[in-house]
């Protein structure tokens, strides 16, 4: 931990490393086409210099200003005898982008714009934290998504609604905090290509409606101010029925005159006092919030008006396609959650104006540690859509129970959702690949909070780290990630990191195994959604069933079920559709099974509900035996958290086994073929 500040620097440590000949090459700076004035730029430098000197314990100096003239008479290293040429190069690389090559002693970075460098410059020092020789780099890096964006659901009390470490460090009780925090907050954000960041909590209630008046407007501009400074624009989310609350109009319809009117003005307002901002994220007709649909319009009316007010100052509109009916009878079979966003959205297809961006959640329900990747990335093929996916760790352990999610992440970016004949991924769509978009890309629910830890449970920060070069860089490979993430925390000691690095890739597979099987979700506690409780929304107004009876269970979301499976381009139709060719880990999403259903394992379906369960178990004992080897190689504070959180993790992994295995012998009346103990 700093010894000045009350919170840790996570990646950003900078705590000595071995040179591996960087020193060199990072000593003296040059600096050409840059206004070192510009707020990115310096702010760029303090980090290069403070992790310089931290990590190789020399400070770099600006060697001269040189012309465009030097530049080219110093190619091949004639003027510079060792050292870091940074040169703007607008042509050639993309915006955000920056090459970085090594010649002769000789390092040259050349960034298409300020972020670029700044990405640039963290992209050294992550060479140099990992202990790899930039001798001999050559290397294009250019951002795959136009926006990488953190969604903060903190609210205005300091409370964050799914938060797992602590409160929130952007507001308590009702005021706006502005501290070394942001700062520190913004740079590990920049450090992984984070450019954008919702302040509050998607749900706008109380205070946080006031957000966009007088009453807040110099601590939320002085916030947007230090973002920018690290290349992240600041977005607010809105309360869609803001004029009725803000002594506006009677009204929040979208079509209304003085609605128009009233947020018209409103934006004027807005912007003249927080030029900088990007606009607005919005939750409307979601789970009790106010939205379009009270007046009888569409959600493109909703998004459209409010799109085009904010047009004039740049501002986008990033509208959220979680719209679903939360009143729904369990005992009605045919109404599927699943299909809602599909049904909500795809017949405006084409209708959402240019600065409108749907916003998607990852799957088709809520966040699980495994469901189908929502057939409304690719379904739509006229509007800018970006994935939103959620680091916070609401169903998938809360922070208590390890649960690395890059390798989810990554499947979802990799699925082929067949909407056009060769850029088809979900990666292709969202970053703007598929059909030209300019305004897509990735956004993450963060797991960020007042904790000095910052995300609670130590290696929870990976999911943050994580998602920030995913989303930057969309083909590097989980492990690739968790390595820099394990090397830039802890250290780069050959056990540490294939330790750390095997316990973060199997966590996923573990959690999955004592929880909910074969992609069928839920099962959770209401309200806190942590641990188990099979059914615990069975009976309840949420659209999130598993239909388990005496024979057996799964939701049919076939042709003789709900159908949802139409939703999806062919091939992925059928294949869902048909109970052999789906994939086996969705298996009980699409299809209601019998507990005698043979899977190609050789087991039938109640046989591998008992197996995972006792093997997911036995897995949180063997990563509590791998964590306890790694004590003396790490600092032992961060040893002696994480092994109280494994601790809770298994008693967690104990109930789930227990609870779910008793549950389905109950219903089935199967005995376990190896006798195991199930109650
Ligand atoms: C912010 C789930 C969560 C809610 C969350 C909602 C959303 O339902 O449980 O806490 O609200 O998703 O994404 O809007």
């Amino acid at each position: 931990m700093d010894k000045e500040k009350k919170w840790t620097q996570l990646w950003l440590t900078y705590s000595p490393r071995q040179d591996m000949g960087n020193g060199e090459l990072v000593k003296y700076v040059s600096f050409s086409g840059f206004d070192r004035k510009h707020p990115i730029i310096e702010n760029a430098w303090a980090e290069l210099v403070k992790g310089v000197e931290g990590m190789l314990g020399i400070t770099p100096d600006i060697y001269e200003e040189l012309s465009s003239d030097d530049i080219i008479s110093s190619e091949g290293g004639t003027q510079l005898c060792g050292g870091l040429k940074v040169l703007r190069q607008a042509q050639g690389i993309k915006p955000e982008g920056y090459r970085l090559t090594e010649k002769d002693g000789i390092l040259t970075l050349n960034a298409a714009d300020e972020k670029g460098l700044l990405y640039g410059f963290f992209h050294i020092l992550r060479q140099i934290a990992l202990e790899k020789t930039l001798r001999n780099t050559d290397i294009l890096c250019e951002p795959d998504n136009p926006l990488r964006m953190m969604n903060h659901w903190d609210n205005m009390d300091g409370s964050i609604e799914r938060g797992y470490s602590g409160n929130s460090f952007f507001f308590d009780k009702g005021e706006v905090l502005v501290d070394e925090r942001t700062r520190d907050y913004a740079r590990l954000a920049a450090s992984v290509g984070i450019n954008g960041a919702v302040l509050n909590n998607v749900n706008v209630k109380d205070q946080a409606t006031w957000l966009i008046t007088e009453r807040y407007f110099d601590k939320v501009a002085e916030i947007a101010r230090i973002f920018e400074g690290y290349g992240i624009k600041l977005f607010l989310s809105l309360n869609y029925a803001a004029p009725l609350e803000l002594g506006g109009p009677d009204s929040a319809d979208p079509l209304n005159e003085d609605v128009i009117s009233w947020w018209k003005d409103k934006f004027s307002e807005v912007f003249a006092k927080i030029p900088n901002l990007g606009g607005f994220l919005v939750k409307a007709d979601s789970e009790g919030r106010p939205g379009p649909f009270t007046y009888g319009r569409t959600q493109a009316d909703g998004a459209n008006m409010l799109a085009d007010l904010v047009k004039p100052y740049g501002g986008i509109i990033i509208w959220r396609c979680f719209v679903y009916n939360c009143t729904q009878d369990w005992r009605d079979t045919k109404t599927d959650r699943a299909r809602a966003g599909y049904d909500n959205f795809i017949e405006m297809d084409g209708d959402y104006h240019d600065n409108v961006i749907l916003q998607i959640k990852n799957g088709p329900m809520d966040f699980q540690i495994r469901e189908a990747v929502s057939p409304l990335l690719g379904g739509l093929t006229r509007t800018n859509q970006m994935l939103e996916v959620q680091v916070a760790q609401e169903y998938t352990g809360q922070q208590i129970d390890l649960c690395y999610l890059i390798p989810l992440f990554k499947e979802v970016l990799d699925f082929r959702t067949y909407c056009s004949p060769d850029t088809d991924t979900v990666a292709d769509v969202v970053s703007g690949r598929t059909f030209g978009n300019k305004l897509c890309g990735m956004a993450a629910v963060s797991n960020t909070g007042n904790d000095a830890n910052w995300t609670g449970n130590d290696l929870a920060a990976a999911n943050f780290y994580g998602f920030g070069r995913l989303a930057y860089a969309t083909s590097l490979s989980s492990e690739e990630i968790a390595q820099e993430w394990v090397g830039m925390t802890y250290s780069n000691d050959r056990e540490v990191k294939e330790t750390v690095v095997r316990l973060l890739m199997g966590s996923r597979n573990t959690y999955e195994k004592y929880t909910s099987p074969l992609g069928i979700g839920w099962m959770v506690t209401p309200n806190t959604h942590y641990g188990p409780s099979v059914d615990g929304y069975e009976y309840s107004r949420w659209g999130t069933y598993h239909r388990a009876d005496h024979m057996g269970l799964g939701v049919d979301r076939t042709d003789s079920g709900t159908g949802y499976v139409r939703q999806y381009h062919e091939p992925n139709a059928s294949r869902y559709n048909s109970v052999e060719e789906c994939p086996e880990e969705l298996l009980l999403f699409f299809h209601h099974l019998p507990y005698t259903h043979m899977l190609k394992s050789g087991k039938t379906l109640i046989q591998h509900i008992y197996d995972s369960h006792f093997e997911g178990v036995e897995e949180v004992e063997e990563m509590i035996r791998l964590w306890d080897g790694l004590r003396g190689c790490i600092p032992e504070d961060s040893y002696q958290l994480v092994r109280e959180r494994f601790e809770r993790q298994l008693y967690n992994a104990k109930e789930w086994r227990d609870q779910v295995n008793s549950y389905f012998y109950r219903k089935s009346g199967i005995v376990d073929e190896k006798n195991r103990a199930i109650f």
